[in-house]
């Protein structure tokens, strides 16, 4: 049996450890490239930050497996046994631009099943943390269980880019959504968006693509609270693969893709 606890405490202290070497980094010069296109970005800190994790693990834990978006990691064909999924920053764009705005983000699955998530708006220190079983916490503070609201109460994390001409889904399937929800927001970071669910700053977060590594972790903590996360179709997410993303609060899930996402080829 793994020791979810002492697993906890290690991941939590190397968390904070890594957030002090990304604030050092804000008085320095960042290595800036590019990846699949020009505002696809990558620093040398977010590679170094996953680094790190990858070498504290391996030294505590050789028999688990890890997965990170900047590929130092293994490559998996299964979720058999231990296995990290890691975004070392999630939000580089808003690290890069803002130095603020993104988020250290660890799922750890056991099988498959989520059993330790933490998020860590490394900024405004605040660290988002569930293990299994045992409720959501930002910080110290233990998180009410998600209750539903309707959409004209919702505040919904959403990219603009989606309801502009792109390559996923004709712009005009989310327009009512945004008509008739209270608000739209937007703030960057797959991990925080699916944070601010969590604490209640968000009421849902729609993504046409994310990877594994930023939805690992906010998966766990939704799901925790009772909240729902799934593809924009409904159907589960598969942490091998891209997926687009849909995570309300429980009522609201089933308003929104009832009236709103019905109709999408998505
Ligand atoms: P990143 O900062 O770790 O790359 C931005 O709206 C959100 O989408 C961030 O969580 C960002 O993660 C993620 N993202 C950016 N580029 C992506 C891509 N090519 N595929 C999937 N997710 C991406
Ligand atoms: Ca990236
Ligand atoms: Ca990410
Ligand atoms: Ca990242």
């Amino acid at each position: 049996m793994a020791n979810w606890l002492e697993i906890d405490k290690n991941a939590k202290t190397w968390v904070k450890e890594a957030s002090q070497m990304i604030k050092q980094s804000f008085s320095k010069t960042l290595t800036i490239e590019t990846k699949s296109n020009a505002n696809d970005l990558v620093t040398n800190i977010d590679k170094r930050t996953e680094q790190f994790f990858i070498n504290k693990i391996n030294d505590h834990y050789p028999n688990h497996r890890i997965v990170g978006e900047e590929g130092f990691g293994d490559s998996l064909s299964n979720l058999d046994g231990i296995v990290w999924i890691i975004d070392p920053i999630d939000g580089t764009m808003n690290f890069i631009h803002q130095q603020r705005n993104f988020a250290i983000s660890i799922g750890i699955y056991e099988d498959g099943v989520g059993q330790i998530g933490l998020i860590y708006d490394v900024v405004h220190d605040e660290l988002y943390h569930s293990i299994k079983g045992n409720g959501v916490f930002l910080n110290d503070l233990s998180l009410p269980r998600l209750e539903d609201v309707n959409v004209s109460e919702a505040i919904i994390g959403m990219n603009a880019t989606w309801v502009t001409e792109n390559k996923r889904i004709n712009p005009s399937l989310l327009a009512p959504l945004v008509k008739n929800a209270r608000g739209i927001r937007s703030y960057g970071s797959a991990a925080i968006e699916m944070a601010y669910i969590a604490s209640g700053r968000l009421d849902a977060y729609i993504s046409l693509r994310l990877a594994p590594w930023d939805i690992a972790a906010g998966i766990i903590l939704i799901e925790e609270l009772g909240g729902i996360a799934t593809t924009l179709k409904g159907q589960p997410l598969d942490l091998l693969a891209e997926n687009s993303l849909f995570i309300a609060r429980p009522g609201l899930h089933e308003e929104i893709i009832q009236k709103y996402l019905n109709n999408g080829d998505w």
